[in-house]
């Protein structure tokens, strides 16, 4: 599954960005989901949408999707992951699990007992975010969780592909992919 994560440019660019890794995705078979806009998800007919706790609410969203997109909530505390699903998402993102420097305002640190807690109050799939390296990977299972969502790890290293395959079959091995 491949986010669209891009705070910066005008709506048209990131139109044509989104349009891009959605036609590559389809190629390549993997889920597009787009973050925090629902008109650019809409518009490039994506599989999802992931929304966070300042974007528009996981209520009036659900409804405006087109059948069978995913919905993807990012909490951080038991409250926020009770909540959003019983808003409606198809999964939550969890975190931050681990100390990151890709994202800057962010909320204490949750750790493997975080992710411990969450997994016993929700039923919905939870990614764990931040701080994921593939050192990491069974630990944050371990503790719970179903899949794991990283940036730095991956697009940071030399070798994006090679280090996305060795991900994904840790995820496999590890029993991974409920999503
Ligand atoms: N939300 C919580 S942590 C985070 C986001 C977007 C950043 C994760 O990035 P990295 O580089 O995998 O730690
Ligand atoms: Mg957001």
């Amino acid at each position: 599954m491949i986010q669209l994560r891009d705070k910066g440019g005008d709506l048209r660019y990131l139109y044509k960005e989104a349009a891009a890794i959605q036609h590559l995705c389809r190629k390549y078979g993997a889920l597009f989901i787009v973050n925090d806009r629902l008109d650019l998800a809409l518009a490039v007919e994506a599989d999802g949408v992931h929304l966070g706790q300042e974007d528009l609410p996981p209520r009036r969203v659900r409804p405006l999707l087109r059948p069978g997109m995913i919905l993807g909530i990012s909490t951080h505390s038991v409250e926020e992951a009770r909540e959003a699903e019983a808003a409606g998402a198809d999964y939550i993102g969890f975190g931050p699990v681990f100390p990151t420097g890709t994202k800057t305002g962010i909320r204490p640190v949750v750790g493997l007992d975080g992710i411990r807690k969450v997994r016993a109050a929700i039923q919905v799939p939870v990614l764990a975010i931040g701080g994921i390296t593939l050192e990491r990977v069974p630990g944050v299972m371990d503790a719970g969780a179903d899949g794991v969502a990283v940036i730095s790890a991956i697009v940071a290293s030399r070798e994006i592909s090679r280090v996305c395959r060795q991900f994904l079959a840790q995820l496999r091995e590890l029993g991974g992919g409920r999503l």
